[in-house]
């Protein structure tokens, strides 16, 4: 709120007002065809983490002190009046999907049975995986696994995390319940520190696998899909680093598109960047896609920072090494031009069975 300031109890009563009737009018544009995943845009618009009613929380901190507890209470009934009211919606929308569905597929019990065994395939983000696999086996990588359930350390601290760092709060990681130093995993980094901990450099490292975080509205799942990969040897430079990146994302999209690099910062590499590759769609021209832009933000890499070396028992005098990271999902997204990356994890067979039974 840009004039938190001034926010009065008064203007809280106001906000709610408004914010009413925008979840009233909202509703009735979605007439009587109310789908699923529209109760679930709208509970992102009003509930989520930057919604409308978040969003009037927030502005609570700067109210005056006199006025915060009969703003926090009108705030909360709003609250718990849109939740009962989205929830009650949410089981509309179920019920009425799967009356059309049943409408759509009826079943005539009195037919001979078909035996139809379907053929099957693969999923967009196995096809994918298995593709950038592919790559990186050509160029020497070893494919790693490792827990996704795992300790603090392997996940954060071994990464140069430091205890205060914002990616450790709640809102972003999977705690175990009782057990605070056992977490689901951010990133698929904690295979590679496993890797450090157990093998001796040259190491040539790709570690794909299903990474969480307490995160969900239209462009985040709680679990996603990551691929990571790192080289450590002697002599290692940000030429090898850049080299890799190019050579497997011209392989995979086309030896046509260039590449770039970006400064940017992560806590496990320095000097650390992310990559860009010129836009699969319209090859650099600009286009919705890239949002004009004619490149299309993959991922981040970096030189690994001396303390991960020295955190697994490494020299980081004799060693240097380069890491990279990405997301398979928004991969496949843009290898096979999906617009929706909830689809990716719905499990329609409608969607799924588009794709082919191998890469
Ligand atoms: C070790 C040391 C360094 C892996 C890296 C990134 C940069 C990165 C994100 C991009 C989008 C993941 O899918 S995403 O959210 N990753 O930007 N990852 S360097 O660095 C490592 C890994 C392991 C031992």
């Amino acid at each position: 709120m840009s004039d938190a300031k001034t926010y009065t109890l008064q203007d809280c009563v106001k906000k709610i007002e408004d914010i009413r009737q925008t979840f009233a009018s909202d509703i009735a544009q979605l007439g009587g065809q109310l789908q699923p995943r529209a109760v679930e845009d709208l509970k992102v618009k009003f509930l989520g983490r930057k919604g409308l009613v978040t969003e009037l929380m927030e502005a609570l901190k700067s109210m005056p002190k006199e006025d915060k507890p009969g703003a926090g209470k009108v705030i909360n009934e709003l609250r718990q009046g849109l939740e009962k009211e989205l929830e009650a919606l949410k089981i509309k929308a179920e019920e009425g999907a799967l009356d059309q569905h049943l409408n759509q597929h009826r079943l005539d019990v009195s037919l001979p049975v078909q035996v139809r065994r379907g053929q099957g395939s693969l999923h967009p983000v196995t096809l994918m995986r298995r593709i950038l696999l592919t790559e990186f086996r050509r160029l020497g990588f070893t494919v790693y696994d490792g827990p996704e359930v795992d300790l603090d350390f392997y996940n954060f601290s071994a990464l140069n995390f430091k205890d205060d760092h914002p990616a450790r709060d709640m809102q972003d990681t999977f705690f175990i319940a009782d057990r605070a130093k056992t977490i689901l995993r951010t990133h698929t980094s904690n295979i590679q520190i496993h890797a450090m901990l157990h093998e001796k450099p040259p190491l040539r490292i790709v570690a794909p696998g299903r990474t969480y975080r307490c995160d969900s509205d239209l462009t985040h799942t709680p679990m996603f899909h990551q691929i990571e990969g790192f080289v450590v040897d002697r002599g290692i430079d940000m030429g090898d680093m850049k080299g890799v990146i190019d050579r497997f994302l011209k392989a995979v999209f086309g030896e046509d598109l260039e590449t770039r690099l970006r400064p940017s910062f992560f806590p496990f590499v320095e000097p650390g960047a992310e990559f860009d590759l010129q836009c699969v769609a319209c090859r650099g021209k600009g286009c919705r896609i890239c949002k004009q832009t004619g490149w299309l933000e993959i991922g981040g890499l970096g030189m690994i920072h001396p303390n991960v070396f020295e955190a697994v028992g490494y020299s980081s005098e004799e060693y240097t090494g380069f890491a990279f990271g990405f997301g398979i999902d928004r991969m496949a997204m843009l290898r096979y031009k999906l617009s929706d990356l909830r689809q990716l994890f719905e499990g329609q067979q409608d969607f799924l069975g588009q794709f082919p039974t191998y890469p």
